[in-house]
């Protein structure tokens, strides 16, 4: 069997760019080793940035894609409880983001495409010779399947075998450490007026929309230091409205708890031979900006864009800059969500360091061009 395109992984990176593809006429193939139960239902992000909006808008896919969806509108920042607002999509220049679940994102991604185009449970991926790659599964009958394509797209993440196909000595492979932990519970408890974070001495603390009832809190906590799973649920509600400023948070049943140490990974280059890595496959980002799921559709729409001009008018430049183009706007992101990161954490007990922090917050809402800068990265850039 053969194809142009193998994509490996139906994540957020893979399926866009098999829509993507195939809307320009490129045929491909989508192999994915979990169920497309598994799949459909793997909870994470929740913002579809602007960019990202308008990757599915320019390609015909919005009314799939965003149906429905909401519009974000204004971030409250509560500093040791007092109330401040920045309507982030007026100061982007009227460039609003959506908020899509990622598994609702994937549901719709997956509808678009006909069924002999993703193949899941597929077993024992392995990519051969990636100047003319083969890419070797087994299905769950046990059968053999041998895949011919001119390129492989490694969308399976950042414990996916993609990345792992490159020989040892290619990559130069960059890891950064927060230090930060956050502990995030799911509440029946209504949903924030605006997305809401506060910073305190006590720590950073958010609450976020999961529906008109239902709501997603955060707390910082200190790797190594500390170990949320052990405070008892009074205990966190006691420091959501110590760190948010609002007494009348109700100690609600936590209907799911998970705890995310903040980790930044990104290997260069994100392409060899034929093989180009999308996503977190090639990258991870703390969440803190909501760029993971973003950044991951902006490498598929750029490497759909580079295979469409070789296909069609066999010009190659676009595919040879398609890791440039990435890895800068990677770092743009990397460097973006560090500097919110520090902002809006207890991340230092330095005095003058955290003046710093505060002066950085301070300068949003009393600098316009600074706080336009900021709206713009939350957008997303096109760079
Ligand atoms: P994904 O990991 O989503 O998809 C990879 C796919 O490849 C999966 O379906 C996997 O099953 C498959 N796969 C793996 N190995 C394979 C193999 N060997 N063969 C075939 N297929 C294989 N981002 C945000 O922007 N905001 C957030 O709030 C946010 N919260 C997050 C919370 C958590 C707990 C996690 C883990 C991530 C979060 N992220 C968030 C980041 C996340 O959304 C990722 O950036 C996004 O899923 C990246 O999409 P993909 O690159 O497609 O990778």
């Amino acid at each position: 069997e053969s194809t142009t395109v193998a994509i490996i992984g139906a994540g957020p990176a893979g399926l866009t760019l098999a829509n993507l593809l195939r809307r320009d006429g490129v045929d491909c193939v989508v192999l994915e080793l979990r169920s497309r139960a598994y799949v459909e239902n793997r909870q994470r992000a929740g913002i579809l940035d602007n960019h990202a909006g308008r990757i599915f808008a320019e390609s015909g896919l919005a009314d799939q894609v965003l149906a429905g969806a909401p519009v974000e509108t204004k971030l409250e920042i509560r500093y040791d409880g007092e109330p401040r607002f920045l309507d982030v999509p007026a100061l982007a220049g009227d460039r609003p983001s959506h908020l899509v679940p990622q598994q609702l994102l994937v549901r719709r991604l997956i509808a678009t495409l006909p069924e002999e185009v993703l193949r899941f449970e597929a077993l024992d991926i392995a990519l051969h010779d990636l100047d003319t790659p083969v890419v070797t599964y087994r299905d769950m009958a046990g059968v053999s399947h041998e895949l011919r394509c001119t390129y492989v797209a490694g969308c399976d993440g950042f414990h996916g075998i993609s990345r792992t196909s490159i020989p040892a000595g290619v990559l130069t492979e960059y890891t950064f450490d927060h230090g930060i932990g956050w502990y995030t519970m799911l509440a029946d408890a209504p949903a924030p007026r605006y997305p809401l974070m506060g910073i305190s001495p006590h720590g950073f603390a958010a609450q976020f929309a999961r529906g008109p009832q239902a709501s997603r809190f955060y707390l910082q906590y200190r790797p190594g230091e500390e170990d949320p799973r052990s405070w008892p649920d009074e205990y966190a509600w006691q420091q959501l409205r110590l760190r948010l400023g609002d007494n009348s948070l109700p100690s609600a049943t936590f209907t799911a708890r998970e705890i995310v140490e903040m980790r930044s990974y990104v290997a260069e280059p994100m392409t060899y031979a034929r093989l180009h890595l999308v996503g977190d496959a090639a990258h991870i980002i703390t969440p803190m900006g909501a760029k993971g799921m973003n950044l991951a559709l902006s490498d598929a729409a750029t490497l759909a864009r580079a295979i469409t001009t070789v296909v069609h008018d066999q010009d190659e430049s676009a595919l040879h800059a398609y890791s440039d183009v990435c890895l800068q706007r990677t770092w743009n992101y990397q460097e973006f969500s560090r500097w919110y990161t520090e902002m809006v954490h207890d991340i230092t007990a330095d005095p003058f360091r955290r003046k710093l922090a505060k002066a950085r917050l301070d300068r949003l809402f009393t600098s316009p061009p600074a706080a336009a800068a900021f709206a713009d990265l939350m957008a997303g850039t096109l760079t």
